[in-house]
């Protein structure tokens, strides 16, 4: 059975369970067994995880969330008004932040009805919705704690559909923050594709990306001088521990980010600083690394407008409007069904 809290206008329904949450089982017997290790990013966001997150998007190095940001503030409106939407579904939706200002704009408009988050992390997307319910007295939130990239299936069907009066029944499907970058190329258009599914006629897919520029800028925003990004690549090995009952010794793994110019991502990786076996209990696995070895956590690729709209069409989509900022760090697409 799904376990479904609701208090007032909140409703959150919970589809992960505790033995296959996150599959973290999987992904670290796949990840760790294979000659070059790796574990995807999605495995960072524990409560810890997504609090480390909050405190990257405030470090001056990390330039993302204020140019995203900074264009949502300058286009929400009309962005509203374009779509006429009421509802907006919001798929790894974290603290909110940036969901609050395209809600500001729905109420404006008089559209405001629905949001519906979808997060791994049940902590964030908790917070998140009170406070959201606290600020807005017309919105309902419907919360699914689950994995985009398996529950995209329990997103709930659009609200107002069939009123007779149409109101409220287009929907904003967000992806924001440049989380489509932290997919290897195949499995982000077949992502892309299955959101798709998701857009009835008057629906918008919002993509957040973030554009390829002079790689030190963004090496320093993986990198950054007070060492958060570090300690949140190194949570990853905090939450096998935990879940897995590993014995990582976190402090004996450097933080390595560098720029595959080749690929236009950034890597974030897990360095070994000495020869070491790591026991996961719950899998009776033992994992040999050798001094220097790497465990590569994430790739974040940074894109171009050519490339966004290349992985549309590969995915059955097609571009509408393409809004960046000032500097043209980062840029947020709207796009609609081919
Ligand atoms: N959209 C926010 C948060 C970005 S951080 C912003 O732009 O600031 C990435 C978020 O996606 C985190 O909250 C993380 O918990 C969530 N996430 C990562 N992989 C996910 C997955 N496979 N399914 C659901 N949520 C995921
Ligand atoms: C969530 N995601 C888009 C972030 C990014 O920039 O790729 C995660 C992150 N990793 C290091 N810093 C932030």
């Amino acid at each position: 059975m799904t376990p479904v809290t609701r208090t007032g206008d909140i409703r959150i329904e919970s589809f992960l369970s505790d033995t296959d949450e996150r599959s973290l089982a999987n992904d670290v017997l796949d990840g760790l067994t294979r000659p070059f290790k790796e574990i995807p990013p999605k495995h960072f966001y524990d409560a810890r995880g997504s609090e480390l997150f909050e405190r990257i998007c405030e470090l001056p190095e990390y330039y993302p969330t204020r140019a995203e940001r900074a264009i949502l503030l300058a286009r929400a409106d009309s962005i509203v008004r374009r779509t006429g939407a009421g509802e907006l579904v919001e798929l790894g939706s974290g603290s909110a932040e940036k969901a609050r200002i395209l809600l500001g704009a729905m109420s404006r408009a008089g559209t405001l009805r629905r949001y519906v988050p979808l997060d791994v992390s049940e902590s964030a997307l908790e917070a998140a919705a009170q406070e959201l319910v606290e600020e807005f007295d017309e919105l309902e939130v419907h919360g699914v704690v689950g994995d985009f990239e398996r529950h995209l299936g329990h997103v709930p069907a659009p609200d107002g559909v069939g009123r007779v009066d149409g109101v409220g029944g287009a929907r904003i499907i967000a992806l924001l923050g440049g989380t489509i970058g932290n997919f290897l190329p195949g499995t982000r258009r077949r992502l892309l594709r299955e959101i798709g599914r998701l857009l009835g006629p008057r629906d918008r897919l919002l993509l957040g990306t973030d554009l390829v520029k002079n790689p030190a800028v963004i090496e320093a925003a993986y990198d950054d001088a007070e060492g958060v990004t570090a300690e949140f690549n190194r949570n990853v090995l905090h939450v096998i521990n935990r879940e897995l009952g590993a014995d990582f010794s976190p402090e004996a793994f450097e933080h390595i980010a560098f720029f595959d110019r080749r690929h236009e991502w950034i890597e974030m990786r897990l360095r070994s600083q000495r020869p070491c076996t790591v026991l996961v209990g719950d899998l009776g696995l033992r994992v040999d690394f050798a001094a220097g070895e790497e465990l590569r956590t994430e790739i974040s690729a940074k894109f171009t407008r050519p490339r966004v709209e290349e992985d549309f069409h590969a995915a059955g989509l097609e571009l509408d409007t393409w809004y960046t900022d000032p500097d043209e760090l980062f840029a947020l697409s709207l796009a609609a069904r081919a």
